[in-house]
């Protein structure tokens, strides 16, 4: 069997051996790397909106914008954020064991705001990253915490989901859009995050740490791209950084500010290995836009928000994207590592 391209999830290869003793892997499912299946970058699943404030059982006003991972069972758990109906978000976990439909969601709010405990957290906690992190056999969550002076970047630990320790506010306001690096780079953690610079210039930068509570060494890494460039306005992470043999291949999102509202996109970078602040390639157009009704309409239109993936462990390279759409609902999309990184030489 050839090498997976990228190996994320905990107890992969176990997951790979129980489908090739169901005999799965003979039956084409692997996807050859050489081979690829995928003829468009993005395939939305047909079934979309894969879960909506409806499924919710307690009231709520909207879930969107997921974190994603693999559990070491193979069930996909998605942390949604979850917009109450006083206007504040919370983090919801709905575990799946296809990924695409029966949604196990907690039955009262998994990660709350803790705003006594955390004041940065008084308007709520939003937008999750989550990264497995081997050297801790713990999943890292990156949040968005929100308060009356800014939206900062937070950090939390679990093992189940179900249990959080937070490290706290690590990066203060006005900064979202992080993920922690899944493993030391250089003997240091790595963080990417996007600060807001004089109110008006959002860019992608990287920060390191010795203990994951003192950030230094902070470099800017992905720029907007002013004028008329989709990306013009803001650019901020959109999924964890995966590693590939070529480089961090990064999922991020762009805005153009218009006369009828923000459009919010998605494009691809690649970052050196070793040197993450290196930035060796970035896709000019984008990738994905909204263009179904539930990407078009809805609390907020015109917006395609991922914050999280996950990655087939049979072949390493199938990727399902899970995304907010117009901040009112999650769905997904395939693609592909491979026929992104050819995206990214193709120079398109
Ligand atoms: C960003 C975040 C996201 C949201 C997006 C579009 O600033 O608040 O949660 O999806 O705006 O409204």
């Amino acid at each position: 069997m050839s090498r997976p391209l990228v190996s994320i999830a905990p107890g992969s290869d176990e997951i790979v051996d129980e489908r090739r003793e169901q005999g799965l892997l003979e039956q084409g499912g692997i996807a050859v790397l050489d081979r690829p299946q995928h003829k468009d970058l993005i395939v939305r699943y047909p079934g979309n909106p894969i879960l909506t404030a409806g499924d919710w059982p307690y009231p709520v006003n909207v879930a969107f914008n997921p974190a994603a991972t693999l559990l070491a069972d193979g069930t996909t758990l998605l942390l949604c954020r979850v917009e109450d109906r006083e206007g504040s978000s919370h983090l919801c976990a709905a575990r799946s064991r296809n990924g695409l439909d029966h949604w196990e969601i907690d039955p009262i709010p998994s990660l709350a705001p803790d705003p006594e405990g955390h004041p940065e957290e008084e308007w709520g906690v939003e937008d999750p990253r989550i990264t497995y992190i081997p050297e801790a056999g713990q999943y890292a969550v990156a949040y968005t915490s929100y308060s009356p002076v800014g939206p900062g970047v937070s950090l939390a630990f679990t093992r189940d989901f179900r249990h959080f320790e937070r490290v706290g506010q690590i990066m203060p306001p006005e900064n979202k859009d992080a993920a922690l690096f899944p493993r030391r780079i250089g003997g240091y953690w790595a963080l990417i995050h996007r600060p807001v610079i004089g109110g008006n210039h959002a860019h992608i930068w990287i920060s390191y740490s010795p203990d994951l509570n003192f950030w230094g060494r902070h470099k800017l890494v992905l720029p907007s791209r002013p004028g008329p460039w989709w990306d013009s306005a803001r650019v901020g992470l959109a999924c964890p950084p995966i590693e590939t043999p070529e480089g961090w291949l990064i999922i991020y999102h762009g805005v153009k500010k218009t006369v009828a509202g923000a459009i919010y996109r998605i494009g691809i970078a690649l970052l050196d290995l070793e040197d993450p602040q290196k930035l060796l390639a970035r896709s000019k157009g984008w990738i994905m836009t909204a263009e179904t009704s539930y990407e078009t309409m809805g609390d907020i239109h015109n917006v395609v928000f991922p914050c999280g993936f996950t990655i087939d462990p049979a072949d390493g390279d199938t990727l399902r994207l899970y995304y907010g759409g117009a901040d009112s609902c999650v769905a997904v999309a395939t693609s592909s590592v491979r026929l992104m990184l050819d995206h990214l030489k193709s120079g398109r």
